[in-house]
């Protein structure tokens, strides 16, 4: 059961033929996929949202490709989707209007990591945990780490500005970008930013494009900021009696002054969920907190969070992890809750809205409500820390799918109405684009609609995405 893509316009046959021409001539045959099969592999991504076949899929390998591509694209008027890994969750990747899939993942060299300056540059091919990997062989640090991370690539965390569990200390991959190399349509190649830890010249355009889902510009290089390895870790799993004490103990944790690197939530249904993929939590408990501790202090550090979490109304119990190899069982379960999930049902959709931390008890109590009222079975895990929750609606039946959008509408409101935003780490997308002015005003997306033009005055790039061309209702 999809979510189906936007009406937009779409480019005319024959100018798709001249760019498919214009590409073969200029990038040569081998980059320039043309086959029904091959492009049918790029229509989708990890979204319910539904694509329509790319008339042609460019497999960039220079920047100088993804320029001319862009130059084609624009003398052509064919629209370009600019993809890296293909695991977006609200439809990023997904070519709504046919025309170029602009794939960037051969673009994956790991170009520098430079120690004493406390840098490293990347191309938006390369894999996260294999960057995660490279820099902490080196003694460093890059912290975003989105649980798709063995597969996800750095062009889109870029894209969709991706967080994940440590974003609660590290914030997310707009902290960590230094300074891009961006390319925008009609192939013009364009360097923001620094190379330096301090720099105000300018407008900050390096913000402004992470996270700007593939509508301005279409990334070929990066230069993040790392810092050195942080010397310990520690971990525990503290387990609670329900959701609403697990919680409240997020708070109780915070306002104790304690900032750990993970806090990160599974309500009663995820456990079962886990529970059914053989790992073994207490039969008692119907909620869990798993918590990180780094830096010097680790270990006392998260004796004090054990106290607090023991302390705390509803706590069952409090689990410290012995090793490491325990600790790695723990995010290996946690990380695999995205695909353990999916297999409750024929459908999942998740969500990802975030509230302050402290009204976290109430987003739950209103995503049940929401869940019982519309007869949508749910579920809800995630980042606690940052108040980012995933709720997720499951379903069966083709026929429930009127009822799953009744659901994911009124889990918006209640979160605009907890004074909480639409996506905390996933994006707007096609998934969400309907509900875009229920957060922002219609000034604020006018003005995001006349930054578009001023990037990319034609629409090609990336249409469909954020602004769907009916405008936005106030649902
Ligand atoms: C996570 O935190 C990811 O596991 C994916 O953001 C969330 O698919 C999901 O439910
Ligand atoms: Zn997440």
């Amino acid at each position: 059961m999809v979510l189906r893509a936007p009406e937009v316009e779409l480019p005319s046959r024959a100018a798709i033929d001249r760019a498919k021409i214009e590409l073969e001539r200029r990038l040569g045959p081998s980059k320039v996929l043309t086959g029904v099969d091959a492009c049918a592999a790029y229509a989708n991504d990890e979204s319910d949202v539904e694509g329509r076949a790319p008339d042609a899929v460019v497999i960039a390998a220079t920047t100088a490709d993804v320029a001319a591509t862009l130059a084609v694209a624009e003398s052509c008027g064919v629209p370009v989707t600019p993809r890296a890994g293909g695991t977006g969750r609200t439809g990023g990747a997904v070519p709504v209007a046919g025309g170029i899939v602009l794939a960037t993942h051969a673009l994956c060299r790991l170009k520098e990591i430079d120690r004493a300056n406390l840098v490293a540059v990347v191309e938006p091919g390369v894999i996260t945990g294999e960057l995660h990997a490279a820099v902490e062989r080196e003694g460093l640090f890059y912290a975003p780490d989105p649980n798709s991370l063995e597969s996800c690539m750095m062009g889109g965390n870029l894209a969709e500005n991706a967080g994940g569990p440590r974003a609660f200390k590290y914030g997310v991959t707009r902290d960590w970008v230094l300074g891009l190399e961006v390319v925008l349509i009609g192939g013009r190649v364009l360097r923001t930013g620094k190379r330096t830890v301090k720099g105000v010249t300018g407008y900050d355009v390096t913000a402004l494009l992470v996270g700007s889902e593939g509508t301005l510009g279409v990334f070929t290089e990066a230069t993040l900021r790392l810092v050195p390895k942080p010397p310990a870790l520690a971990t525990a799993l503290a387990l609670f009696a329900d959701v609403r004490a697990a919680a409240d103990a997020v708070g109780a944790i915070v306002a104790g002054g304690l900032v750990p690197r993970c806090l990160e939530l599974l309500d009663a249904a995820t456990l079962d969920a886990v529970r059914a993929a053989g790992v073994s939590v207490d039969a008692r408990a119907g909620a869990m907190l798993l918590i990180e501790v780094d830096g010097d202090e680790a270990e006392s550090a998260l004796l004090r969070v054990g106290e607090i979490a023991s302390a705390s109304p509803g706590n069952v119990d409090v689990l410290v992890a012995q090793d490491a190899a325990q600790r790695d069982r723990l995010w290996a379960a946690r990380r695999m809750l995205s695909r353990a999930t999916r297999k409750l049902a024929r459908h999942k959709l998740s969500e990802d809205v975030v509230v302050p931390r402290t009204r976290l008890a109430e987003l739950i109590a209103r995503a049940e409500s929401i869940g019982l009222a519309t007869g949508v079975r749910q579920l809800a895990y995630g980042h606690a820390g940052d108040g980012n929750l995933h709720v997720n609606f499951l379903w069966d039946d083709d026929a429930e799918r009127p009822a799953v959008d009744r659901a994911v509408g009124m889990l918006m409101r209640a979160t605009i109405d907890l004074g909480g935003t639409l996506s905390g780490e996933h994006g707007i997308g096609v998934s969400k684009a309907q509900y875009l002015g229920l957060e922002q005003s219609e000034d604020l997306i006018a003005l995001q609609r006349d930054i578009k033009r001023v990037f990319d005055p034609s629409g090609l790039l990336n249409p469909g995405k954020i602004f769907p061309p009916g405008g936005h209702k106030a649902c």
